[in-house]
Parts: structure tokens; C-alpha cells; sequence
């Protein structure tokens, strides 16, 4: 039994707790580098799981409104972002070091297809990492900086092989095409050997409230929900470096001022020279 002094010292240290960023450790560190994704086993409450998949099913299509708000700046996601997607000297208490870029949520039933064709159920990335890019995973002098980066959080449990996104390991790091006719293009369509690239591909299981973290430089696809057990229910983020975009934000100044300062920060214009670099969110100064 605990008094309710030790209570209210318990719930001020849990808050304390949520607000601050999470560093990122060097094992994750390592997988990341290693593998282009990590996850992050059930770091969200039964209650926060309860309340955003009410949203989700009830139509919410971007995480940028209600509960989901917080899963953008969640402190699990901060220090990991921090650490991949930013310059030491950039960072600071006051703004976030990364930008916020899109987002979307999927509601897939037991029998969903993957889109057909050279949708996102082809093994994809964003920029192929065989080039140079603006949106690629580079590592130098000890650092990450990922490029283009997903967020996904899996509202609902995932078991391997039963439809949750899949990802070639590594692959992040190719020097040699997927061997389809187009070195550029950002997909392995075509390629002689497409089908032992999808049977190299990795899954994961993790329970409802996990999140999955990968650089968008890494091959990744959709696949059939056919998990018989629960239906998937997940929200998408994707950030970027503050000095780089790659979507179309498309999300109107209303929402964004009324959200905690800090969090807007992460929908700020992308550009950085001038005194003081780019800092604060305004109406004049947010990304498109
Ligand atoms: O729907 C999925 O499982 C994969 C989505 C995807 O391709 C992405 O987040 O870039
Ligand atoms: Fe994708």
C-alpha cells in the first residue's frame, strides 16, 4: 500500500518521466546501422492503446489530430530521432532537431490484400541508396543520419508472417541495383530475382502499443493481413531532417497552433541559415 504523498511522488516522476527523451542506446544504435530498423516492444499503455484505436477505427486518417497527436513527439521516438536525424550542434530544449513530415493510419481486416502492381506491396524505398541521394541513410564519423525516416505504431498485436511490413535487412546499404532494368527505379519490379529478395525479407512480432522504426532507404513492403486473431490498426509518421522534405505536408496552420510549442516545432519551414537558425513555428514560417 502506498500513501497518497508516495502516490502523487510516483505519478510526478512517471510525468517527469514521459516528457523526457529517451537516448538511444548503443544497441539499438548497432541494429539500426546493421539491419535499417529497429522496434520498440509495447511502450504504450492499455488505455492510450484503447483510445487511439477508437480513433482509428472511428475514420482518424492522419496521427496529427486527438490522442494521436502524441505519438508524433512521443519521448520512446524523441532521443532515437534525435540521434538519427540530427546534428548535435542543432539540437536544443526548446525546438525539435528533426521535422514531421506526413502521416497516415491503416485499418487492415483479416483478408486485406497488399495494393497490386508497384504499390507499397512491392519491396520499395524511397530513393534507391545505390546513388547518391538527399533522402539517404549515411553514416560517418560515428553518426547516423538516416534520411527520410517511418515511424509506425502498431495499435494492435503483430505476428510474423501474418501481414505486418516487412523489410530487407541491410539493404539500406546496397552498392549493387535490385537487378530490375532501371537503376533509379525505387522498387525491385522486374528484377530476375524478385522472389528470393521477398523470401530474404524480415518480419517482426510485437504486441499492441510497439512501435517500428525504419530509414525509408531500406527495402520494405506491405503485405496480405492475414492474421485471423485481430485486425491490423496502425499509424505511419515519417520525419525527415530539418533541412530536407520529401511529402507534401498539406496540413493547415489551425491544427498546428493548437498543438504544445515544442510539437509545432516539427512542422516549422525547412531551411536553417540566419542568426539563430530556424527555430520557432509560425504561420509565415511552416512547412507546405
Ligand atoms: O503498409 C505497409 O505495411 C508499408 C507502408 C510503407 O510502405 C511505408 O510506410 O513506407
Ligand atoms: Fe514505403
Amino acid at each position: 500500500m502506498t500513501t497518497s504523498e508516495e502516490t502523487k511522488a510516483i505519478e510526478l516522476a512517471d510525468s517527469t518521466w514521459r516528457e523526457e527523451p529517451i537516448p538511444m542506446t548503443q544497441e539499438q544504435k548497432f541494429f539500426f546501422d546493421l539491419r535499417g530498423w529497429i522496434s520498440l516492444p509495447a511502450v504504450l499503455t492499455s488505455e492510450e492503446i484503447e483510445e487511439m484505436k477508437v480513433e482509428v477505427y472511428g475514420g482518424a486518417k492522419r496521427g496529427f489530430d486527438g490522442s494521436l497527436q502524441k505519438l508524433l513527439d512521443h519521448p520512446a521516438i524523441v532521443g532515437i530521432l534525435t540521434e538519427i536525424l540530427a546534428e548535435s550542434s542543432f539540437v536544443s530544449d526548446d525546438v525539435y532537431s528533426f521535422r514531421c513530415e506526413s502521416s497516415f493510419t491503416t485499418t487492415r481486416p483479416t483478408g486485406w490484400s497488399k495494393p497490386e502492381g508497384n504499390g507499397t506491396g512491392m519491396p520499395h524505398v524511397v530513393r534507391p541508396p545505390q546513388q547518391a541521394n538527399a533522402m539517404r541513410y549515411q553514416v560517418d564519423g560515428n553518426k547516423i543520419y538516416a534520411g527520410l525516416t517511418r515511424v509506425v505504431w502498431e495499435l494492435e498485436e503483430v505476428k510474423a508472417g501474418q501481414g505486418g511490413t516487412t523489410f530487407l535487412s541491410g539493404s539500406h546499404k546496397a552498392h549493387f541495383n535490385y537487378g530490375g532494368p532501371d537503376p533509379y527505379r525505387p522498387n525491385i519490379s522486374e528484377s530476375p530475382w524478385e522472389h528470393s529478395m521477398r523470401a530474404a525479407m524480415a518480419e517482426y512480432s510485437c504486441p499492441a502499443g510497439s512501435v517500428v522504426i525504419f530509414t525509408e532507404s531500406l527495402i520494405h513492403a506491405a503485405n496480405d493481413w492475414i492474421n485471423p486473431d485481430n485486425d491490423r490498426c496502425a499509424v505511419f509518421n515519417c520525419y525527415n531532417s530539418i533541412w530536407a522534405q520529401w511529402h507534401r505536408l498539406n496540413l493547415d496552420h489551425e491544427t498546428i497552433e493548437a498543438m504544445p510549442s515544442k510539437r509545432q516545432s516539427l512542422f516549422r519551414g525547412t531551411w536553417a541559415l540566419g542568426a539563430g537558425g530556424n527555430q520557432a513555428y509560425s504561420e509565415d514560417n511552416r512547412c507546405l
